[in-house]
């Protein structure tokens, strides 16, 4: 079993990315063989500034491997380092319409926010079904915000398969049963991001004890003044009440007022975060080890992602 677990370089990771994403990822080290990429080549897609990407892309890595990721079981790549993720691009694009890209939802939601459209936009959940099918991957663990994504790289797959016979693994979506869905503490009806324009709704796994006392002391509830979990009418307090069973593993407890909620929300995020921050600082301390582990991540996956290039090119009619 394989699978590969991405993450975009577009700014600081947040509680939601870590209960989402990079625990189920250091979870499922036991028993999968996992890639953990940093989508730098998608960073890109919208507007960005050279020295800041290349920061941030560092940065996850670091973030990485303070949450737990272990490179001697799961290889930590950036997907611009591994050149066969944009060759294997531009043969699958040459499998896909134009129609099929134009009408995934992230690409209308972007293109509209104004201001020039990237083509790398329009192309990107291309670039996304490369990333997985380059790897040979079976399972991609996905939110529903990328459902649309990952059923491309299926159907292009497949259509691959079928024009110019067996190439790829037709990946299967998968949702880890630890996989929270953190909800913006600001506006609990909107997912915690990475680019909300308000941090306040977005714990950032750096921030110290007192910024996240701060934030969540100010998250948004209702004015019932029960604590019950109701996502439709309470969606602040469901929220808070799904954080702190994400952070401590077990079902919160019945609490009488939002005050003694939150106060154990913030501890249990702090008993979180502490250990996280404290590896983070360690490995600030040492930006090289950090790039090492990209350039072995990348030795080690490099092989098998040249195969199925190589099969590939050679399925689509290319010379050797
Ligand atoms: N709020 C969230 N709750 C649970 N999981 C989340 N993820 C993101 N936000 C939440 C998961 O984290 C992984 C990495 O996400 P990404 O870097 O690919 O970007 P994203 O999904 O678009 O997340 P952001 O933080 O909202 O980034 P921006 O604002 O840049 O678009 C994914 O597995 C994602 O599901």
């Amino acid at each position: 079993m394989k699978r590969l677990t991405g993450f975009q370089p577009t700014g600081n990771l947040h509680l939601g990315n870590l209960l989402g994403a990079m625990r189920p990822l250091v979870e499922a080290q036991e028993t999968a063989e996992s890639i953990a990429m940093i989508a730098d080549l998608h960073a890109m897609t919208m507007e960005h500034d050279p020295p800041a990407l290349r920061r941030s892309t560092l940065g996850v890595a670091t973030m990485l491997l303070a949450a737990g990721v272990d490179p001697a079981r799961t290889a930590i790549i950036a997907n611009s380092q591994v050149p066969e993720h944009a060759e294997l691009h531009y043969l699958l694009e040459c499998v896909t319409a134009y129609g099929e890209a134009a009408r995934m939802i992230q690409f209308k939601e972007k293109s509209a926010a104004g201001g020039p459209v990237r083509l790398s936009l329009l192309t990107y959940p291309v670039l996304m079904a490369s990333d997985i099918l380059v790897h040979d991957v079976n399972q991609v663990p996905v939110g529903e915000d990328q459902s649309q994504h990952l059923e491309l790289a299926r159907t292009l797959a497949t259509r691959f398969n079928a024009r110019y016979g067996e190439t790829f693994t037709v990946p299967e979506g998968v949702r880890p049963e630890s996989a929270a869905r953190i909800m913006d503490l600001a506006e609990p009806t909107a997912k915690m991001s990475k680019s909300s324009v308000s941090a306040a709704g977005r714990i950032g796994l750096l921030d110290p004890p007192e910024v996240i006392r701060k934030t969540i002391s100010r998250a948004v509830t209702d004015t019932l003044g029960v604590v019950r979990h109701d996502r439709v009418n309470q969606p602040g307090v469901t929220n808070l009440l799904e954080i702190l069973t994400a952070c401590t593993g077990s079902p919160a407890g019945a609490y009488s007022s939002y005050g003694a909620l939150k106060r154990d929300v913030t501890e249990a995020v702090d008993a979180l975060l502490a250990p996280v921050r404290k590896r983070h600082a360690e490995l600030s301390d040492d930006p090289g080890y950090v790039r090492e582990i990209l350039a072995e991540g990348k030795t080690r996956v490099r092989p098998a992602a040249l195969a199925t290039v190589r099969r590939a090119r050679a399925a689509i009619g290319l010379l050797d």
